[in-house]
């Protein structure tokens, strides 16, 4: 990675898997027998809001207990030892990442540690179940849902991500089915800006044919080996 100065990886639910977080994909990406696409969209929060709330608050909790990986780890060394630039695109709302170290974070699809109040507007740090309508800690209103991404909802700081993606040598996969856009278009435009891409991951991913290399296997095998 000498010649490598300004790196741009992506994560998804792969690189949290060995923290026995569930991936999307896994078990067919099904809970309580709902598909994910159809809990996860604001048309699912109207049509049965204590479905969503109950999906969000098992998946908030079993977050909490969750520990970094060795995956986590190597990315948290590398941010502190890189001296060119480097951004941790995660699509996953766990905060593994800044647990094991990593400060260079950006959570494009959200955070499962924020409530969004649907009435002001505004985010606040959040640990506790939503299902029992608690008031927004800013104006006082019944009116929280989680601060995460929906399907069909816009992801967060798209342009910062793009500009850093202009600026990458280096474009790092990690632990994504490539399923999901535009987080899975990711390596497209980077190919398009002649960046250097690498994909870190247990097997093949629908988007395998866009990198220049794969490497295949568990995320706290295949990363830290990358790291080294
Ligand atoms: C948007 C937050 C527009 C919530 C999530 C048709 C074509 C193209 C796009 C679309 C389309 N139809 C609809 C769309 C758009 C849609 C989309 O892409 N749908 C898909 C299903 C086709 N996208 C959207 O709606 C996005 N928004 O497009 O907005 C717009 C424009 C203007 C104005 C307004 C709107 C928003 C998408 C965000 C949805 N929210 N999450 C929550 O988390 O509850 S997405 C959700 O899926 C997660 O964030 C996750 O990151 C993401 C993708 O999943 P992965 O992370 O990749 O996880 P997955 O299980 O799929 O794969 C795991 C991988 O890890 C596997 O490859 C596996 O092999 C590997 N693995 C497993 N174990 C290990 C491992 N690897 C290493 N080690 C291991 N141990």
């Amino acid at each position: 990675m000498t010649d490598m100065r300004n790196i741009v990886i992506l994560t998804g639910a792969g690189i949290s898997a060995e923290s026995g977080i569930d991936t999307f994909r896994d078990g067919g990406g099904l809970w309580e027998q709902h598909r994910v696409e159809d809990v996860a969209t604001p048309e699912a929060f109207v049509r049965d809001p204590d479905l969503v709330l109950r999906f969000y608050d098992q998946r908030r909790e079993a977050i909490q207990a969750k520990q970094p990986n060795a995956a986590h780890e190597a990315i948290a060394r590398l941010d502190a030892e890189w001296d060119g630039e480097l951004l941790v695109v995660t699509q996953n709302v766990d905060d593994l990442h800044e647990r094991a170290g990593a400060r260079r974070v950006l959570h494009m699809h959200g955070t499962h540690l924020n409530a969004w109040c649907t009435a002001c507007d505004i985010r606040s740090r959040w640990t506790g179940p939503m299902i029992d309508r608690p008031p927004c800690p800013a104006c006082g209103t019944p009116a929280l849902r989680p601060d995460v991404v929906w399907f069909g909802e816009m992801p967060y700081e798209m342009e910062r991500i793009h500009a850093a993606l202009r600026q990458a040598d280096l474009f790092v996969s990690i632990g994504t089915s490539g399923a999901v856009y535009p987080a899975a278009g990711f390596v497209q435009d980077a190919r398009e800006m002649r960046v250097r891409t690498l994909e870190l991951n247990l097997e093949a991913s629908m988007g395998s044919r866009w990198f220049h290399q794969s490497r295949h296997g568990p995320a706290t095998q295949v990363v830290p080996e990358w790291v080294a």
